[in-house]
């Protein structure tokens, strides 16, 4: 499984399948989850709406899947990041299970190629170093790792940019 680190808006990336960070509404906001409801298109809001109506959203830490409409990718897979209390509050836990259930997710949708933002470090305030390591951690631990080709983690600051960047150059460690 190849990881690559690249700075610039997911919404334009090809891959099987990009990842949202969604509320627990699934019916948009803003941020990463307004981009790429605009850019995708109806077609991504109505099988949010048909998920809402059978299962009543998404709960943090859980992951959907709907087709990706007008953007070049096939699938959005839809995540719910936790939003950042006092580091008191399962945030950590809820984050790792977010990256966890979507890779599930992926794997049962056969998706090869997948494409991360740094889920909760924007609206959400999840501190961002935090946020990479658990994300890096968590890729890097998955079981079933053979099963994707690659996965992008796409930033779209500066700071995420070069957190992930120093990360992946240093000796990485995380408990
Ligand atoms: N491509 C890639 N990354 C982006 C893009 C983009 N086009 N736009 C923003 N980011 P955020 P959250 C980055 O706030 O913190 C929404 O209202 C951004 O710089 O999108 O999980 C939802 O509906 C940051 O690093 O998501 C929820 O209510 C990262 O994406 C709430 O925000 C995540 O920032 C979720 O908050």
């Amino acid at each position: 499984m190849i990881i690559e680190i690249i700075k610039g808006d997911i919404t334009q990336i090809k891959a099987d399948a990009i990842v949202n960070a969604a509320n627990t509404s699934l019916l948009g906001g803003g941020g990463v989850d307004g981009a790429i409801h605009r850019k995708g298109g109806k077609a991504i809001l109505d099988e949010c709406i048909q998920i809402r109506n059978k299962q009543g959203g998404c709960k943090t830490g859980e992951a959907v899947i709907t087709t990706a409409g007008n953007l070049p990718s096939k699938y959005v897979i839809h995540t719910v990041g936790p939003f950042w209390k006092n580091g008191k509050s399962l945030e950590v836990e809820l984050l790792q299970n977010c990256y966890l259930s979507t890779l599930e997710l992926a794997v049962r949708n056969d998706v090869k190629t997948i494409a991360f933002p740094n889920i909760s470090t924007g609206i959400y305030k999840f501190p961002k170093k935090l946020a990479a390591e658990i994300a890096l951690d968590i890729v890097d631990r998955f079981e079933n790792k053979e099963q994707i080709d690659k996965i992008i983690f796409v930033c779209f600051d500066d700071e995420n940019f070069k957190i992930y960047n120093d990360i992946i150059d240093g000796d990485f460690e995380y408990e």
